[in-house]
């Protein structure tokens, strides 16, 4: 059973505009609060409840930072990445559970092999969104169906709800899958797409982050629109060769469909202590625990590294990395194992740990006439 919040408002279908042969149709779809939601599937007395996912504040117990929350936590301003102290001052009754990332994981790849049942192009690109390459189909009207019979197979066979965006590009695509979170379904057709993007804020543009919008800022552009009547010399002085494409999409052209893959560029996990630590077992523990996650998320993308970098923070929030290039890519366990427990071994100086990471880098697609949106 799903929240109401997350049940599907109607889909947001944008004026009409005749399709032609040539437009290409991508889906991309994002799981709605997706490890929270997890959590209430299996603890449905959650449901309805502000719940985060993260360490337990209560009592000065829990450190670290909010992975995510159910939207009834967002609705007390708690969010990703944000400080579960924080979180805790914002909403003291909501629930606090620590993340099981195995758990997510597993779950995350029967919703992708659901994904890829449905026959189109596939780029997963996270472990709750995917792209589909539904030019096959058409129509935007097919894939609209589509859509919704993806969000019904999720809710029936998974419990879980997710938001669905279509354009003829992927970034309008992203942009669209989180226009109606929960829930969501929005179609943006050719022809419509500088309409749909001009009233929204740049920041909801992938990429650009809290830098480049207070840059942006500085140029007096809050919005997509601002942005597309903006002289593309002023924005160049400002972003160099970026702003080419960032100019363009604000007009309304979306060139990454097809484009180079631009899929994970690293995959990293880190865990806060409950208390600071100098037991090497329990660290050297902790280091395959989120070794093993990052290599399955990397196995479940059918991806490869070939750089790997374990974080130490210590006591006083000094923090140092160090990395090892393999001498091949590798998806497997043994070699990233090895090489993450080299070099805690070589880094480690006998201080008290407050946190530790490991981050997968250098990421390749193994076979490229096997990549789907992308290359
Ligand atoms: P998101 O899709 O960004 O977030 P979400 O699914 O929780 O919520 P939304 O409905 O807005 O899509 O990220 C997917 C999962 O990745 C999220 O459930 C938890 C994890 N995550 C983190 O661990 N830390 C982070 O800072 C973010 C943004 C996500
Ligand atoms: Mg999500």
């Amino acid at each position: 059973m799903m929240c109401d919040a997350c049940s599907p408002p109607e889909p947001s279908v944008l004026p009409v505009v005749q399709d032609k042969p040539s437009d290409p149709i991508i889906l991309h779809v994002d799981m709605d609060s997706f490890y929270a939601s997890v959590e209430v599937q299996r603890h449905p007395e959650l449901l309805g409840k502000p719940l985060v996912v993260g360490a337990d504040p209560k009592g000065g117990q829990g450190r670290g930072v909010a992975c995510t929350c159910s939207y009834e936590a967002r609705a007390f301003g708690i969010r990703s990445a944000m400080p579960v102290s924080q979180a805790y001052v914002l909403c003291p009754h909501a629930v606090f559970l620590p993340p099981d990332f195995e758990y997510y994981s597993q779950i995350s790849g029967s919703i992708m092999d659901l994904f890829r049942s449905f026959g189109f192009r596939f780029l997963q690109v996270s472990i709750d969104e995917a792209y589909l390459d539904c030019t096959p189909l058409g129509s935007f009207k097919a894939a609209e169906l589509l859509a919704r019979q993806m969000q019904e197979q999720v809710r029936d066979r998974f419990g879980l709800g997710c938001s669905i965006g279509i354009a003829s590009g992927k970034t309008v695509a992203k942009i669209a899958s989180d226009y109606h979170k929960p829930g969501g379904l929005t179609v943006v057709k050719p022809g419509t797409v500088r309409a749909f993007l001009a009233p929204l804020p740049v920041k909801k543009i992938p990429g650009i982050g809290k830098k480049a919008e207070a840059l942006l800022l500085e140029l007096g552009i809050r919005t997509t629109g601002e942005l597309a009547a903006t002289d593309i010399q002023v924005l160049q002085g400002r972003f160099g060769r970026g702003a080419v494409s960032l100019h363009a999409l604000a007009r309304g052209l979306d060139t990454a469909e097809l484009e180079e893959y631009d899929g994970i560029k690293s995959l990293s996990r880190e865990t806060t202590f409950a208390t600071d630590t100098d037991d090497t077992t329990l660290l050297a523990s902790s280091l395959d625990t989120l070794a093993k996650a990052v290599q399955k998320n990397l196995n479940d993308d059918h991806l490869l590294c070939r750089t790997v970098t374990v974080k130490i923070r210590y006591q006083g929030f000094e923090t140092r990395t160090r990395s090892r290039t393999l001498p091949h890519s590798t998806g497997d366990a043994g070699p990233l194992h090895a090489s993450s427990r080299a070099l805690l071994r070589e880094m480690y100086d006998g201080r008290k740990v407050r946190l530790i990471g490991i981050r997968l880098s250098s990421i390749e697609k193994p076979d490229r006439c096997q990549m789907t949106l992308g290359v």
